[in-house]
C-alpha cells in the first residue's frame, strides 16, 4: 500500500496545477520530440510526426508520469509508456477523423492528417504511430522490472483492442444517426472511447513503479471516474464550445444526430453527473494524501475543462 501523507493544512502552500501541467507538458514534448526522428521513407515519418507533434493537452502522459510518481516511481521509469500512450491516442484520433470514421477536417487547430497526406498516408500514420507504441515502450524502459513492462504492453493491447478502443469505436458508428440510443449503449461507448485508455494511463504508471494491486484496484476506479466525467464533460463541449476554443469541428453530435449525455439527461443533469463522477475521483485517492494532489487537481481540470 502506498503510504498517505495527511491532507494539506490551511498554512501549506497549494499545490499549483497550473505550473505543475506546464512542466509536465514540456518534459512530454521534448521526449515526444526526441522519439521518433525523421527517417526513410520521410513521407510516413513526417506524417507521423505531424499529428504527433499537433499539441493536445498531453493529459495522457501527465497522467501516466503522476500515478508513477504517486506510487514511488520516477518521470524517467514512466516516459517511455507514457510517450507509447500519447502515440496510442494520436493514432486513434487520426483513425477517427478519417472519412470513414467521424470525417473531420480540424483536429488541435489544424488541419487532419488525412486532410494535409491523404486518406492512404493517414492510415498507415496511425498503424506506424500504434507499431511503434508497442516497440518503444517494450525497448525503452529502463529501471524496471521487465515483468512489470510486460504487464504494461499487455494492458495497453487489451486498451486499443476489440474489448477496448477498438469495440468502442464500433458501437459508436453503430449508434450514428439514432438519437435514441439508450444512456447504457451511451455508457459502453464512452467507458470502451475513451476511459479504457485513460484507465490504462492512471494504471501503467503504477504498474512501473511496482505499486500493489489494492492501490492499482483504487486508481482504476479513479480512472474509471474520471474517464466517464471527461467524456460527459466531451458531450456538453460539443454544443456549448465553439469550433476555436475545440480546436475541431464543434455541433459534430447533434450533426451525426448521435445521443449524447446532454441529449438524453439534459444538459444540468449531465454536469451534475460529471461533477458527481469527479467528486467519487477525488474521494478516492484521499488515502494517498498531498501525494495525490496532481491527480486531484487534474480530476477536478477535467471538470472545468473548456476543450
Ligand atoms: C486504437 C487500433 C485503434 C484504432 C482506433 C478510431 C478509433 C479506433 C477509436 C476512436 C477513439 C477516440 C477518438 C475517442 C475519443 C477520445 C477523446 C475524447 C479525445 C479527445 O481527447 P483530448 O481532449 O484531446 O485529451 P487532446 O487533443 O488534448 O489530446
Amino acid at each position: 500500500m502506498i503510504d498517505g501523507q495527511p491532507s494539506p493544512k490551511q498554512d501549506s502552500p497549494a499545490f499549483d496545477l497550473e505550473t505543475y501541467l506546464e512542466q509536465r507538458k514540456a518534459l512530454v514534448e521534448e521526449a515526444l520530440e526526441r522519439s521518433l526522428l525523421v527517417t526513410e521513407p520521410e513521407r510516413i515519418y513526417e506524417a507521423m510526426r505531424y499529428s504527433l507533434l499537433a499539441g493536445g493537452k498531453r493529459l495522457r502522459p501527465i497522467l501516466c508520469l503522476a500515478t508513477c510518481e504517486l506510487a514511488g516511481g520516477t518521470v524517467e521509469m514512466a516516459m517511455p509508456a507514457a510517450c507509447a500512450l500519447e502515440m496510442i491516442h494520436t493514432m486513434s484520433l487520426i483513425h477517427d477523423d478519417l472519412p470513414a470514421m467521424d470525417n473531420d477536417d480540424y483536429r488541435r487547430g489544424k488541419l487532419t492528417n488525412h486532410k494535409l497526406y491523404g486518406e492512404d498516408m493517414a492510415i498507415l500514420a496511425g498503424d506506424g504511430l500504434l507499431a511503434y507504441a508497442f516497440e518503444s515502450v517494450a525497448t525503452q524502459t529502463q529501471n524496471v522490472p521487465a515483468s512489470q513492462v510486460l504487464e504494461v504492453v499487455a494492458q495497453m493491447g487489451r486498451a486499443v483492442g476489440a474489448a477496448g478502443l477498438v469495440g468502442g469505436q464500433v458501437m459508436d458508428l453503430e449508434a450514428e444517426g439514432n438519437s435514441e440510443t439508450p444512456l447504457e449503449t451511451l455508457n459502453y461507448i464512452h467507458t470502451h472511447k475513451t476511459g479504457t485508455l485513460l484507465e490504462t494511463c492512471v494504471v501503467s504508471g503504477a504498474i512501473l513503479a511496482g505499486a500493489a494491486d489494492q492501490d492499482l484496484q483504487r486508481l482504476s476506479k479513479y480512472a474509471q471516474n474520471i474517464g466517464l466525467a471527461f467524456q460527459i464533460v466531451d458531450d456538453i463541449l460539443d454544443i456549448t464550445a465553439s469550433q476555436e476554443e475545440l480546436g475541431k469541428t464543434a455541433g459534430k453530435d447533434v450533426q451525426a444526430k448521435k445521443s449524447t449525455y446532454p441529449s438524453i439527461l439534459g444538459l444540468e443533469e449531465s454536469k451534475t453527473q460529471a461533477k458527481q463522477r469527479i467528486e467519487a475521483a477525488v474521494a478516492l485517492v484521499d488515502v494517498y494524501g498531498e501525494k495525490a494532489e496532481p491527480l486531484r487537481a487534474i480530476a477536478k481540470l477535467i471538470l472545468t475543462r473548456k476543450n
